[in-house]
């Protein structure tokens, strides 16, 4: 008989997230339902707000990717207004978008990701002296793997192993699953960079400091350019950026990349990582300006995994519907007349299997209703994957030549076919290698900064708000979880309507009124899982996108009204019920 496995909360991820898959007696996933199951919300408090306030307020729509937000919301309200902002605010939006990229794809792989390739329990009965040897291999110049340094790491974990409360942050996981694939040695290696990882965070945000004043949330972008002039004069200030944006290149080439290639070795024949993703459809905005007119990545999309063809976006067809969200109205809206106004029907009574095998009672996904606080953006009615994946290969298919030559040597190197592309391995490939290509070139975007200061100081555009007359404008591009616009209505000089539409929203949605599973839905289905109550696999697929909840549904109730009541147990062994 078929069974309904519920993983809630799915962890390491930024958020609230629950999913819900039926199984057959093969093992098989045969359906899907992903819910986010906590809700926010910043597109209700815009309204009525003076626009030029708004980037600093909608950049608390998240914790990770903060400065996307602002930076989206910043040219809204410049396209809007019809601002064109000086060159050097380009180039130095940028480079703390550099910071960005670079803080966030090491940490989603190190620190939520990674731990569902690498086998931190394994690596303890490696022997360090064949990891070190192992390590040239994957490059030519490795980063903390010594034979001294791995002994320590090991030393260090076998620490943690003998604590009271064993294994601390790495307690708790599916350890020795049959679906983990890399030998001891590899499992070292990559343990090793996770904590040379955890010091990289740290100069990655002090990288975003430099121009933005602080981190988490940035504080030097304004409507009409940049605030940070004395940064950007001062040389010891940009030394410092190009010190710590070199280290962080380093690690990304000769750590981050030389574990995937790593992994895509022993992974490239585990089922449950090359099952051909769900929604074939991908689709990308140009972002990451590093000369006059230069982006490192293009626009487009492409359908059914076609990639003979790619095609221009038509942003009037992009749309948000809620008919399985927690929302009033149901019709697919453009993010202009969008609408975000809560209906919470919450869950349904059932009873499931325990995990002791008994039945209890459980609350399950009504799929046949609204069951998440996600809605559902589609384009041209099709659900659409965005992300690196999606932002590499609408590049490659455009003839981008930097895109192409990085993602061909990553083919070569590692014996993958094309195909190894639409996977959820071919997912967290193209995470890094998006950042492997934001650290090769980054510094084009530096040295034209430098020059240019030399014939241009502008840092900022003036411009009026009229309030007789009424704006609209959008903000665009790829951020680190794929496409992000946010949408704006200006009328009697404030905000009358404001929409985000982000990345994690596209990929995590609901079904639609047609009945179209969104990207993480989609590629649960067809799922094989080795072991019911330890669903790696499920984890492992949905890692792959970053998941960012807060980013996804940024609603909330603004009179403050209790919406349902969560209680974790600490002391329950796993985060799956079966
Ligand atoms: Ni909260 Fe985000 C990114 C945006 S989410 S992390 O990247 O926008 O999908
Ligand atoms: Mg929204």
């Amino acid at each position: 008989m078929a069974k309904r496995i519920i993983v809630d909360p799915i962890t390491r991820i930024e958020g609230h997230l629950r999913a819900e898959v039926i199984v057959g007696d093969d093992g098989v996933v045969q359906d899907a339902f992903v819910s986010s199951t906590l809700w926010r919300g910043l597109e209700v408090i815009a309204k009525g707000r003076d626009p030029r306030n708004l980037p600093l307020m909608m950049q608390r729509i998240c914790g990770v990717c903060t400065y996307s937000h602002y930076l989206k919301s910043t040219m809204a309200v410049e396209d809007a207004l019809g601002i064109k902002i000086p060159y050097n605010a380009e180039l130095v939006r940028t480079l703390m978008n550099a910071a960005l990229f670079l803080h966030d794809h090491p940490v989603h792989f190190y620190h939520l990701h990674g731990v569902d390739w690498v086998d931190i329990t394994s690596a303890l009965q490696a022997d360090p002296r064949k990891a070190s040897e192992l390590a040239f291999k994957y490059t030519d110049s490795p980063i903390g793997t010594g034979e001294n340094d791995l002994k320590k790491v090991q030393e260090t974990i076998t620490k943690f192993a003998k604590h009271p409360q064993g294994l601390g942050p790495f307690a708790n996981a599916y350890w020795g699953h049959s679906t983990y694939k890399m030998s001891p040695e590899q499992n070292l290696i990559a343990l090793s960079h996770y904590l040379k990882a955890l010091e990289m965070q740290r100069m990655a945000a002090q990288m975003m400091a430099i121009f933005g004043g602080k981190q988490p949330h940035p504080q030097s972008l304004v409507v009409g350019g940049i605030t940070s002039v004395m940064d950007i004069l001062d040389p010891s200030r940009m030394g410092e950026y190009m010190v710590k944006f070199q280290k962080m290149a380093d690690f990304v080439t000769n750590a981050y990349h030389a574990d995937i290639k790593m992994a895509a070795e022993v992974y490239a024949t585990e089922g449950s990582v090359v099952k051909p993703v769900g929604v074939k459809n991908f689709m990308a905005y140009k972002d990451f300006m590093v000369g006059k007119d230069e982006y490192l990545f293009d626009s487009g999309y492409i359908l059914n995994g076609d990639i003979s063809k790619v095609f221009d976006i038509d942003e009037e067809l992009i749309t948000e519907e809620a008919t399985h969200s927690w929302y009033e109205n149901d019709k697919a809206l453009h993010p202009y007349d969008g609408e975000t106004s809560p209906k919470y029907t919450g869950f349904k009574d059932s009873q499931t299997v325990g995990p002791d095998g008994q039945m209890i009672d459980s609350k399950i996904i009504d799929e046949n209703a609204k069951y998440s606080w996600i809605k559902a953006p589609r384009y041209d009615g099709k659900p659409m994957e965005v992300g690196p994946l999606a932002c590499l290969l609408v590049s490659y298919v455009r003839g981008n030549k930097i895109v192409q030559a990085t993602v061909n040597k990553f083919l070569k190197d590692t014996g993958l076919p094309v195909a190894a592309l639409f996977t959820t391995l071919g997912r967290t490939a193209a995470r890094m290698l998006q950042a492997q290509i934001i650290a090769d070139n980054t510094m084009k975007a530096f040295n034209n900064l430098i020059q240019n200061l030399k014939v241009d100081q502008e840092t900022c555009a003036t411009y009026t708000i009229d309030k007789d007359k009424e704006y609209k404008g959008r903000g665009m591009g790829d951020v680190p979880r794929g496409m992000l616009s946010h949408w704006i209505r200006i009328k009697n000089g404030v905000c009358e309507n404001y929409q985000a539409v982000v990345p994690s929203t596209w990929n995590a949605s609901p079904k639609d009124a047609q009945g179209q599973h969104g990207p993480y839905e989609a590629d649960l289905i067809g799922l094989k899982i080795a072991d019911l109550s330890k669903p790696l696999e499920i984890i492992r697929i949905i890692h792959s996108y970053d998941p960012c909840i807060a980013c996804a549904v940024h609603v909330m109730d603004t009179k403050g009204n209790k919406l349902s009541e969560y209680k974790v147990d600490p002391l329950y062994d796993t985060s799956c019920s079966v």
